[in-house]
């Protein structure tokens, strides 16, 4: 594709992380004849295994727990897992350095790119996936990419023709964003998370708004309607057309669930019915919003009523997202690591039909709990806890009346008591409500290690086809 943009040939070009995103820059920037110089605020014991060999051919620094080298440097990219504001960028911000995110700079080097922006507590990765195969099915080339696991960057400068780029974003990605401009860009719902990033749900709400920041009277902003924390932020969307979604309501112009189908209302249009949700891979009300907003999203961009359908039809739920491992004495076992804050942890548990043994905790974010407790003792026989957050968790259990509650120090031992503790027809669920840093790497890591323990069990049956029904 042309690029019209920011050029670093001949720059030095700072890069703060050693992860899958500054590994992607600073790829990127040598490519683009740049200079690299990489900070990480960790120490080389605690460095990501095949930082240095990944790092070797295209940084001519880099520097483990030292970001003072940054401070000569022309621009400074930021990984999503680092924050503006952490001290560790201190020398950064005192020599007056631009620091900028990942995204913000694929942004810069192909301005006249298609981004189409997700954002949300939860169903990102969902819309996201739903967006692109919509676009897909309708014959128009789309790249799926941001949080959902490959950066950015790595396709805007990959991409042959002229493809849409659908991308998912954290509000730790959004944070680093000043001029990025989304053609259309979708908030599906606010609720308390990353607590230890952003203090307040104004400040965490205020970063996810910055999706519409740049927006023009060509762009489209999408808000979910059913959750009154997003669709407060209407009033603010001065610029892009505004669409609604809803699986409670009719919205228009928008997308909404009505007599078990999914519509579609433009201005000046007869409602249009894209499909039933019978016919949905995906289920769970959760899902219907999130096709809805991906129906919106997708149809801004040109997308066929018979693309769409045909997508909503295909998708079935991510990994790690409410995913049916198997059976094992007539027990289900369910991995939702994905689920990494209370909200999609509630939303699994009303997922599940019958007892569940929950099995929770993890890193601390700083996250509340208490609305947990209710529905841990509604729906759990047992409770079994993992990590920092484990006594936070217990605590509400107990608060809430459940007393089953065993804390393990490992997903094995977890696994194994989960297993004495369910009963034939009771459902195990990993939806841990935390994130998963220090026992794991990542959420899909710790999935994997779940899934890992629950192959070993006695009688284990793997699951054939899984519907998704949580978030994710
Ligand atoms: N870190 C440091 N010091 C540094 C840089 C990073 O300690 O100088 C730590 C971070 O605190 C974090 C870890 O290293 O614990 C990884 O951070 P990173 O920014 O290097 O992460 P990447 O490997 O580049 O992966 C990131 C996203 N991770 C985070 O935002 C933490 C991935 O989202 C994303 O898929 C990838 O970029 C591509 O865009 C994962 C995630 O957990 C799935 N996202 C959070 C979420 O969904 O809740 C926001």
């Amino acid at each position: 594709m042309s690029g019209t943009g920011l050029s670093i040939n001949g720059k030095t070009v700072g890069v703060v992380g050693a992860g899958m995103t500054g590994r992607a820059v600073a790829e990127a920037v040598a490519r683009l004849g740049g200079r690299v110089v990489v900070a990480d605020s960790r120490s080389p014991d605690e460095a990501p295994p095949e930082a240095e060999a990944a790092l070797a051919t295209v940084a001519s620094e880099v520097h483990w727990s030292d970001a003072r080298p940054l401070a000569s440097t022309d621009l400074v990219v930021l990984s999503p897992g680092i924050g503006l504001g952490d001290p560790f960028l201190d020398p950064v911000h005192a020599a007056s350095v631009e620091v900028i995110g990942e995204v913000e700079l694929a942004y810069r080097l192909r301005p006249d790119a298609t981004l189409v922006g997700i954002t949300g507590t939860n169903g990102k990765s969902t819309t996201t996936a739903l967006t692109g195969a919509m676009l897909d099915h309708s014959g128009l080339p789309a790249r799926v990419c941001g949080n959902i696991g490959s950066p950015l960057i790595t396709h805007v400068l990959d991409a042959e023709g002229d493809p849409v780029f659908v991308v998912e974003l954290s509000s730790f990605q959004l944070e680093s964003c000043t001029r990025a401009r989304m053609r259309s860009a979708a908030l599906l719902n606010v609720s308390d998370d990353h607590a230890d990033r952003h203090p307040t749900l104004a400040e965490y709400l205020a970063t996810k708004a910055r999706i519409f920041g740049n927006q023009t009277q060509e762009d489209t902003a999408v808000l979910g309607a059913d959750c009154p924390v997003a669709s407060g932020l209407a009033s603010s969307i001065a610029r892009a057309r505004l669409l609604w979604f809803s699986a409670v309501d009719r919205v228009a112009p928008g997308a909404y669930l009505r007599q078990g189908g999914l519509w579609i209302e433009s201005p000046g249009a007869d409602p249009a019915l894209v499909l039933s949700i019978d016919e949905m891979a995906l289920a769970g009300i959760h899902n219907i919003r999130n096709a809805c907003a991906a129906i919106c999203l997708a149809h801004s961009r040109g997308a066929t009523m018979d693309g769409m359908a045909e997508a909503l039809r295909a998708t079935r739920s991510g990994r790690h997202t409410f995913e049916t491992v198997g059976v094992a004495g007539g027990v289900t076992w369910i991995n939702d690591s994905k689920g990494t804050n209370v909200d999609s942890t509630l939303m699994a548990l009303e997922s599940c039909p019958g007892p569940v043994v929950l099995i929770a905790g993890g890193s601390e974010k700083g996250a509340d709990y208490s609305t947990l407790g209710p529905a841990m003792a509604a729906k759990c026989r047992a409770v079994v806890t993992l990590g920092d957050t484990g006594p936070a968790i217990e605590a509400e259990a107990r608060r809430a009346g459940l007393s089953a509650i065993h804390r393990c120090s490992g997903m094995a031992e977890a696994v194994a008591r989960a297993a004495g503790l369910a009963q034939e027809g009771d459902r195990v669920l990993l939806s841990p409500a935390s994130a998963s840093f220090g026992l794991f790497r990542n959420y899909a890591h710790r999935g994997e290690a779940f899934e890992e323990a629950v192959r070993g069990l006695d009688g284990f049956v793997p699951s054939g086809a899984t519907r998704g029904e949580a978030s994710g």
